[in-house]
């Protein structure tokens, strides 16, 4: 190089360029030429070497300077022009969210309903409550006790394979599992009366049960149940069968017949299964009534004196009936549902429909 460098000129120079960069593209240019391998900068420094001493330490010094006040203000102008490329991107994509109106690019927004098998109970209790029934309601976590023993099942009974549930705990001094049944709170409702002295009861008691049931047309293993428990001075089976009976007419409607067929359970004496015509095939016989024209809906009879002697309630002065069936099955039965698995399948399409 011939000639002072005049380092001053050069950072006045660069000075300019820098601040006339307002992209990022510009920025990348701008920087080649005042800081790159080919700047004047660069290249001045290149002639130290020819020096003699003194104005190379000068000049050096120079340099320097300069080379740091150039690399500051790139780095200023970098900042800022990323800083602005930032803000109108942001205001380019900013959304209005009071613009927003929540589901109306879908339509308006439908409002859900009860699922069947609660709109079930709430019409079975509205039936039972209109025949003069109370409702109770019981745990359905349960000690081995109030789901067997008090009722009759001791353990080994062989009743208790057909009503084999979950544990959550098996042992000492008692299992707690959850309940096959609702009849257990027949049990609590008993003790109760008997320790406030508010017998006699005429209840049901609607409720989910579990049960190790491989889920089939007709079986769920959690499926609900309604209890129903009379205890009062006098009663005989045929209050049950006219209960049972008007109990039908009101819910299924008079085309809906029923049927009392000898059954056993350990805890009622008469008992009783309680069947309905099939609504699905109208009493011909189909796969869902396994071909008999008949749709069990549970169990019934006269409560056992054994029972009774559980709780504590003298059976020369009480007698009673009870009866248990399945909420999901007259969902099932009312509204001709061939497979019971449809209620859990929470396929929108079907649920909908009720
Ligand atoms: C009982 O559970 C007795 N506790 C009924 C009873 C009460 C008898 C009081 C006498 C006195 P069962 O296991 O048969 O009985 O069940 C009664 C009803 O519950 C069945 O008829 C059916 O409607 C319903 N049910 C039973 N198991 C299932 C299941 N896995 N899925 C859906 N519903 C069921």
């Amino acid at each position: 190089m011939s000639g002072p460098v005049d380092v001053d000129a050069l950072v006045a120079e660069a000075r300019v360029a820098i601040a006339a960069a307002d992209t990022t593209e510009d920025f990348r240019h701008v920087a080649a030429v005042v800081s790159g391998k080919k700047s004047a900068l660069v290249e001045a420094s290149r002639a130290l070497g020819s020096m003699d001493p003194d104005a190379r330490k000068e000049l050096g010094r120079q340099l320097h300077e300069a080379r740091a006040t150039v690399d500051g203000l790139l780095e200023a102008r970098r900042t800022a022009i990323r800083y602005a490329e930032l803000s109108a991107e942001m205001a380019a994509s900013r959304l209005d969210l009071t613009e927003y109106v929540p589901g109306e690019a879908a339509g308006p927004v439908a409002r859900g309903h009860l699922h069947l098998v609660s709109q079930t109970r709430d019409a079975l209790e509205d039936v039972f409550v209109g025949m003069g029934f109370e409702v109770a309601e019981g745990p359905e976590i349960e000690s081995d006790w109030y789901n067997f023993g008090a009722l009759n099942i001791p353990p080994a009974h062989p009743a208790r394979g057909m009503w084999d549930t979950f544990y959550l705990h098996l042992g000492e001094p008692e299992s707690t599992l959850l309940r096959t049944h609702t009849s257990p709170v027949q049990i609590h409702l008993m003790e109760r009366a008997v320790l406030d002295g508010t017998l006699p009861i005429h209840s049901v008691m609607p409720g989910r049960c579990y049960r190790r049931d491989t889920p089939d047309a007709r079986h769920l293993a959690v499926f609900h149940q309604i209890e129903g428990l009379v205890v009062d001075r006098g009663i005989t089976f045929a209050d049950l069968a006219g209960t049972i009976e008007t109990f039908t007419a009101a819910y299924f409607g008079p085309d809906i017949h029923s049927r009392l067929r000898p059954a056993y359970f350990p805890f009622t004496e008469p008992s009783a299964e309680f069947e309905v015509t099939c609504t699905i095939c109208k009493g011909e016989g189909c796969r869902t009534c396994s071909q008999t024209g008949w749709i069990e809906l549970g169990g019934c009879g006269m409560v056992d004196p054994a029972v009774f002697a559980s709780v504590g309630i003298d059976a020369d002065e009480w007698t009673g009936f009870a009866f248990g069936f399945g909420i999901d099955r007259c969902a099932q039965m009312r509204h001709q549902i061939a497979d019971m698995r449809a209620l859990i399948e929470n396929d929108i399409r079907f649920l909908r429909q009720f």
